[in-house]
């Protein structure tokens, strides 16, 4: 899971992340950095087509993000649940995306959409020895 620059910079990271402990997640691994251009094209890869890349690799690279690897039952999808939809308009209240942001573009959280998306992001990531 990755706190967004935009959300960082208002100070969600705490809160965001509260949430996921408060569920029942395990912290496995965390870090804050700036995210270089390759890895965000990298990591945004396949929507390199899409006419909102340039935008995205922009928004994602334009401050600091917070990298967390998180686990429990079900992590994946009880994360992304968690988060809401893509679109912060269509998000349902009570969700993070839902609760915080209105732009699409600055949607506050990314989260694996599955297990081979989260075995490839953790590991653009994180070392294994950086996960405990
Ligand atoms: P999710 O983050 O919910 O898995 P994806 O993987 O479809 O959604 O999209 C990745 C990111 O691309 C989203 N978090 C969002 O910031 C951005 N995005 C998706 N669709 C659009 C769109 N139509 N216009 C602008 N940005 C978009």
């Amino acid at each position: 899971m990755l706190v967004k620059p935009g959300a960082v910079a208002r100070g969600l990271v705490g809160e965001v992340l509260a949430r996921f402990e408060r569920r029942g997640l395990k912290i496995k691994a965390m870090k804050y950095f700036q995210m270089s251009r390759e890895l965000a094209e990298e990591h945004y890869g396949e929507h390199r087509q899409k006419d909102f890349f340039d935008g995205l690799v922009g928004s994602i690279t334009s401050g600091p993000v917070a990298a967390f690897v998180l686990e429990g039952p079900d992590a994946i999808s009880v994360v992304r649940r968690m988060m809401g939809v893509t679109d912060p308009l269509a998000a349902d209240p009570g969700t993070i995306r839902g609760d915080y942001g209105l732009d699409i573009e600055a949607n506050i959280v990314h989260g694996s959409d599955g297990p081979e998306s989260a075995v490839r992001e953790i590991a653009l990531y994180f070392s294994e020895d950086e996960i405990v």
